[in-house]
């Protein structure tokens, strides 16, 4: 059986995508794990709904991507998106690991971080914009619990723009962990990299650049190098919905305090502890959540209209 014909029994590439890809415009795509676990109903609806809006009016198309009854969808349509986000079903979170068996037991699923660049790379979209990545846990370093994310942004082609990393994550040992599998850390407009609900971490990024059209080349030099690979973009909050950085921080002290005593563990972790940090902030974490994830929808369409631009 050929690549495409195998592909094409798994795949349900929404028409508006479709000629995108074929007429070669920008698309971005979306993740649907903040839809199913990290936002409520609905504002989850509504800012997906907002984010695609907002990647059209900068000149892209998007393509949120998830899991219905076991085929890869790429763009959905908000009946689509109200499955994934109402809560009503099972929703699993998927992420590389989980493909197979979600796929194979015909199952609805969110992708994650790491699960959407795997499948937007299957298309040949190459820009992806979500709110926060995972990263190294804090004591990682004894248990190990590093997302699969970082793996995938050490092998899979895609520019991915984040917020940063939140701080329930350890963020200097995800920069390292970075480095060593060579994913460049470009931050747009800022030296510092950010972390999620503030624009500061302590850390620095690898490389501050001022444009999408710097960053589309940093893109392009990447991969005609052969580097496979992906990048890791961090867009700051904007500056108006960032959060206290002390309410922030003793949410997140609680939230990880809490997540010990209960045994949470492997991929439930992240779900508890974002959910928990949501509820102990009340709306505010919410709030500056949505803000911060329409404005990566926004640079990621710029760069990925400025790198169409450049690639034949
Ligand atoms: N961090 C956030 N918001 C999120 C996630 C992480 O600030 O929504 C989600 C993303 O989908 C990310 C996933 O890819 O959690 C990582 O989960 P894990 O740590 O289990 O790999
Ligand atoms: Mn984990």
């Amino acid at each position: 059986m050929q690549e495409n014909d195998f592909l094409s029994a798994f795949v349900i590439v929404c028409k508006k995508v479709e000629e995108a890809l074929e007429a070669n415009q920008a698309v971005v795509a979306l993740e649907s794990t903040i839809i199913s676990h990290g936002m409520p109903y609905p504002n989850n609806i509504e800012t997906a709904i907002s984010l695609e809006n907002m990647i059209r009016e900068e000149g892209a198309v998007p393509a949120t991507i998830a899991l219905l009854n076991g085929k890869i969808h790429i763009g959905l349509n908000e009946d689509e998106l109200e499955i994934l986000g109402n809560g009503k079903g099972n929703v699993c979170k998927v992420s590389r690991r989980d493909l197979p068996f979600v796929i194979s037991k015909k199952m609805n699923g969110a992708t994650t971080v790491a699960a959407t660049m795997i499948l937007a790379d299957l298309l040949g979209i190459r820009v992806f914009a979500t709110g926060g990545i995972g990263g190294v846990h804090r004591g990682g370093e004894v248990t190990m619990d590093v997302s699969a994310d970082l793996q995938e942004l050490a092998n899979t082609n895609v520019a991915v723009v984040s917020a940063g990393v939140k701080s329930i994550l350890d963020i200097p040992r995800t920069l390292e962990y970075l480095e060593t599998f060579g994913v460049p850390v470009i931050g747009y407009q800022t030296e510092e990299f950010p972390a999620f609900y503030t624009r500061k971490s302590g850390s620095k990024v690898d490389y501050p650049l001022h444009t999408p059209e710097a960053i589309a080349d940093v893109m392009k030099t990447k991969w005609n190098l052969g580097l496979d690979g992906g990048l890791l973009v961090a867009n700051p909050i904007p500056e108006p919905f960032e959060m206290n950085k002390d309410e922030i921080d003793t949410a997140i002290k609680q939230a990880l305090s809490e997540c010990e005593s209960l045994g949470i563990l492997g991929k439930e972790i992240t779900p508890f502890l974002l959910s928990r940090v949501k509820e102990l902030t009340q709306g505010n974490s919410l709030f500056s959540n949505i803000k911060l994830v329409e404005n990566n929808a926004r640079l990621a369409a710029k760069i990925a209209v400025a790198y169409h631009e450049i690639i034949p």
